[in-house]
């Protein structure tokens, strides 16, 4: 049986208003990427996962496919936990792997949409009777502290979804998560790499327009949940390289100046002709820059991993063991 063993839902909501509040209000406006996934967002999601210029899951499905029984054998894990487990797709794979070396005794996925987690945590419990599945409707920005201690604790952060988070937020994130981290424990992130800027303008603007669709979605959503009067034929998608910043910068571009109500945040929101609205970034990275940054967090790279073309990497993170203590 799967259990739900925490919910901070309600208190997330009012912290997913805020930030939307903050967000709109920031240069460029932006609306946090969380709104992209609510059952339908999370359902369009899955066909991105199915795109043929959408390389990314099946860029890490290759790597993890061949080095998981290594990730088994060098963490000796007896419980996986998943931060934004989603339909947790890969995490079968690890599952597996884990399940079959015989140290794994516990699955705690951690997720924000309690709908998605709830479904994947019974189909997971229903197919590993020996493993105790224990889900955490969270935000792992902020509850990471929800995560039972004990035994030899992996944490998997897959499918570059650390990509969406600004670089301050990432490195507070990776420092809380070498502040987690027990000297047995360990961490296993997926990371898209930076790549030819039409491959990557290409995954993101997939001539189905699901892509669009899945990123429209989130305009839907706010209308729902905030009574906005966000006109989908009023912005158009975007999602285009930024060289400098190494990330897909993903939203909507005004086709007017026009004006946006969001009737429960007491906002109206002014719009010029060609204004920015961003919903997402995804950043790309670089080996030796991401093995700083996880240095300056407190974090040591232990193992890197890419696919045959060189798309993705799956790193493994240890704590940093620092000198005389
Ligand atoms: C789920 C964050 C990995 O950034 O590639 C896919 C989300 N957005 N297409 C990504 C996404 C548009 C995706 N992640």
């Amino acid at each position: 049986m799967a259990s739900l063993v925490v919910d901070t839902g309600a208190a997330g909501r009012e912290a997913v208003y805020e930030a939307t509040l903050h967000g709109l209000q920031a240069d460029p406006k932006a609306l946090p990427t969380i709104w992209l996934y609510d059952e339908r967002g999370s359902r369009l999601y899955e066909r991105i996962t199915r795109l043929p210029e959408y390389y990314l899951p099946r860029s890490e499905d290759e790597i993890l496919r061949a080095r998981a029984p290594e990730i088994a054998r060098l963490t000796q894990a007896s419980m996986l936990a998943e931060l934004g487990a989603g339909s947790a797709n890969n995490t079968r794979l690890l599952l597996d792997t884990l399940g079959a070396f015989g140290t794994l005794e516990r699955f705690v996925p951690l997720d924000v949409s309690g709908q998605a987690l709830q479904a994947s945590a019974q189909t997971i419990a229903a197919a590993y009777p020996r493993i105790a599945v224990e889900a955490i409707v969270g935000d792992f920005e902020r509850d990471l502290g929800l995560l039972p201690r004990g035994g030899r604790r992996l944490i998997a952060f897959l499918g570059s979804t650390i990509g969406n988070l600004y670089p301050d937020q990432r490195a507070t994130l990776l420092t809380d998560l070498a502040a987690e981290l027990e000297p047995h424990d360990s961490l296993l992130l997926g990371i898209d790499l930076v790549k030819d800027a039409a491959r990557l303008q290409a995954a993101y603007n997939d001539p189905q327009g699901v892509t669009e669709a899945f990123v429209r979605n989130a305009l839907t959503a706010v209308n729902l949940e905030l009574d906005a009067t966000f006109e989908q034929q009023r912005f158009a998608y975007e999602a285009r390289w930024d060289p400098e910043e190494e990330w897909m910068d993903i939203g909507f571009r005004a086709r007017e100046a026009h004006t946006v109500s969001l009737s429960r945040l007491g906002l109206e929101l002014a719009f010029e002709e060609a204004e920015a609205l961003r919903v997402e970034i995804s950043s790309k990275f670089r080996r030796e820059r991401f093995e700083h940054e996880a240095a300056t967090a407190g974090l040591r790279v232990a193992s890197w991993w890419t696919d045959h073309a060189g798309d993705f990497a799956v790193a493994l993170l240890v704590r940093e063991r620092i000198a005389g203590s």
